[in-house]
């Protein structure tokens, strides 16, 4: 049992002391991350009727559980950047002034945790003594997020180790905002339902949380920690924060290139980090290094390596089936926690599209009784299951290495409906950084701003990145520059449709062919033609074994480049550059410029590949 005075990290103490004395918890915990207490924590939770345990032989050591309908997801509106200044948080984030929002927060954090547990995770994010890890330290009233911050990071004794050997840490601390009284009864899923605050210090590298227990505002480890306040870090450092994916193509002759992609939400990247080849596509293999984060830093050698700073997953449920994404339902077999989806008279999960019939009765998130018909959706559409990365069937051996693996290619993705792509390639690393500083996608119909309206997410980092856009791809260009070898860059949308409204493209196992026309590029082994945007290949330089119904005419649609419609994407473009003017790299509007002037010359619009 770890009490403070046995901590020799004099930051660590002195910041618990003076946490716990301003939250006022009846009880410290310090985690030492054991399965003993991960099991002891989950029974006390099954007690308390904020967890049900899953059926042990459908779903073995696996807990459903249902969130405040007031608490379903992360709250951009209510998240904050306060850096010193105004400037360095940029347009893009919301900003309050730093001395007024610690006062702000120190009175909402007072006597915040009365009647509960604080519990003290130290964490670390990224193995434990590789050169691109962080340590972090949360501390949180809520036992739910002990649990899934035990799935999703690396926590308890070795970390505290490192700590006490002196380590510096980033100071994370998360109070659900709901205190007891002496005596009152506590509810299932406590959070504060008239406050919330999600805030980071990006110059004291420390994050605050106030009123949420739910995923990215609560398991601070991940969107706090590993992008917002990693960026700025990897800023300062010299390397990059990215909210990426991380995968290996693996060709028929056993060759190994690791691909990092960026993409919005919705977007299907989970099912990319998992993706199956077609079989016809023999010997082509993926296999699985992170799912949604990855820092990278540039090695001894000059090469990218990567890691995932994280080792579980915190996927979206509803969608996820064993046609879309059959490794994900494998990892998801046991030893995991679903929030927000439904469960069965029998003690299992369900969600949308897990299987093609509903079953004919469920309990819905909200634990009320659903029949198929009702009008309602039994799973949220932002719930989620958080399983462990070592269980999914196709994890990279390499996914624990320390120096990381080598990044050959970075993909960018959108959801666009017309006007970009299938796939292209940047001409070169300053013309990557602009195709994915001008990165837009269509919203669902769940994003404010409504279904179909494009919003402009550069590097799928807009609620991420932890200061000014415009210096953050300034950031990219120096990287580039330090660079033996640059990675080669890529956009890719799976979502174009034809005229009918129809997806053009069948996505999910067949993107494999996108990726590896990407790989080959990568590796100087592939043939590609140059458009007015970038390379890109003919339809002869994809692989169609399997796929012959897909005709040339088909990949003409889905390549497409209409001098019309990209002007007007162009003017938004513009629109992003004014916006962030004050500190806009001058690369990029002359990038832009420069794509302007190649599709006015182009002899014919739409400019399709040539067919050969
Ligand atoms: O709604 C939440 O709190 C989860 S957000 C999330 C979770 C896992 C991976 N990515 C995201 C995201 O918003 O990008
Ligand atoms: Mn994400």
């Amino acid at each position: 049992m770890t009490d403070l005075s046995s901590i020799q990290n004099q930051k660590l103490r002195q910041w618990v002391e003076q946490n716990a004395a301003l939250c006022k918890p009846d009880k410290i915990h310090w985690c030492d991350g054991s399965q003993a207490e991960y099991d002891a924590l989950c029974a006390d939770m099954v007690k308390t009727g904020t967890f049900t345990k899953l059926d042990e032989t459908k779903r073995p050591n696996s807990y459903f559980c249902s969130s405040d309908p007031a608490d379903v997801a992360r709250v951009e509106d209510r998240t904050f950047i306060c850096s010193a200044r105004k400037e360095d948080a940029g347009p893009t984030n919301n900003w309050v002034d730093p001395t007024e929002m610690k006062a702000i927060l120190h009175k909402l954090f007072d006597g915040s945790m009365r009647g509960r547990t604080m519990y003290v995770i130290p964490f670390s994010m990224g193995p434990i003594g590789s050169p691109i890890a962080q340590y972090g330290v949360e501390l949180t009233d809520s036992p739910y997020v002990v649990v899934n911050m035990r799935i999703m990071t690396r926590i308890g004794t070795p970390v505290l180790d490192a700590l006490n050997r002196g380590a510096d840490f980033v100071p994370c601390i998360h109070s659900v905002g709901a205190p007891l009284a002496p005596g009152q009864k506590d509810v299932p899923w406590p959070c504060n339902k008239d406050n919330k605050y999600i805030v980071h210090f990006p110059e004291e590298r420390e994050i605050w949380s106030f009123g949420s227990g739910y995923g990215g505002n609560a398991l601070l480890g991940k969107k706090c920690f590993a992008l917002r306040i990693a960026s700025v870090m990897a800023r300062d450092q010299g390397w990059l924060a990215e909210h990426m994916l991380i995968l290996g193509v693996e060709s028929p002759e056993g060759e190994k290139t690791y691909v990092a992609g960026a993409f919005p939400s919705a977007c299907g990247k989970t099912n990319l980090a998992m993706l199956v080849p077609p079989k016809a596509l023999k010997g082509w293999k993926i296999t699985t290094v992170g799912d949604d984060i990855a820092w990278l830093k540039i090695g001894p050698d000059g090469t990218l390596r990567a890691i995932n700073p994280e080792t579980g997953f915190f996927g979206v449920a509803p969608g996820t089936s064993m046609d879309s994404n059959p490794n994900a339902l494998k990892t998801l077999s046991r030893n995991s926690i679903f929030t927000n989806v439904a469960m069965t008279p029998d003690g299992d999960v369900w969600w949308e599209d897990l299987t093609q019939e509903p079953p004919a009765s469920l309990i819905d998130w909200q634990r009320q009784p659903w029949t198929p018909g009702c009008g309602r959706k039994a799973a949220h559409p932002n719930g989620r299951f958080t399983a462990p990365a070592h269980q999914c069937p196709c994890i990279d051996p390499e996914w624990e290495n320390p120096e990381g693996v080598p990044i050959s290619a970075f993909i960018f993705g959108a959801r666009r409906s017309t006007t970009a792509p299938l796939v292209v390639q940047a001409f070169n690393w300053e013309h990557g950084v602009y195709m994915a500083a001008t990165m837009g996608s269509e919203m669902t119909a769940a994003a404010a701003g409504g279904a179909g309206q494009v919003r402009r997410d550069p590097f799928a980092m807009l609620p991420f990145i932890g200061y000014h856009m415009g210096d953050y791809f300034a950031h990219w260009l120096n990287i580039g520059r330090r660079l033996p070898v640059t990675p080669a860059i890529f956009t890719v949308n799976w979502f174009r449709k034809d005229e009918s409204g129809k997806f053009i493209w069948p996505g999910f196992g067949e993107n494999m062919r996108v990726l590896q026309w990407i790989v080959n590029r990568a590796r100087n082994k592939a043939p590609a033609v140059e458009s007015p945007i970038g390379w890109m290949p003919r339809y002869t330089d994809l692989e169609w074994q399997g796929l012959e119904t897909f005709s040339a005419d088909q990949f003409e649609k889905i390549m497409a480049v209409d001098r019309d419609v990209w002007e007007k994407e162009l003017m938004l473009h513009e629109e992003l550059f004014l916006k962030l003017s004050d500190r806009l790299p001058r690369e990029l509007p002359l990038l832009r410029e420069l794509t302007m002037e190649r599709l006015n010359r182009i002899a014919q619009t739409p400019w399709v590949p040539p067919r050969g």
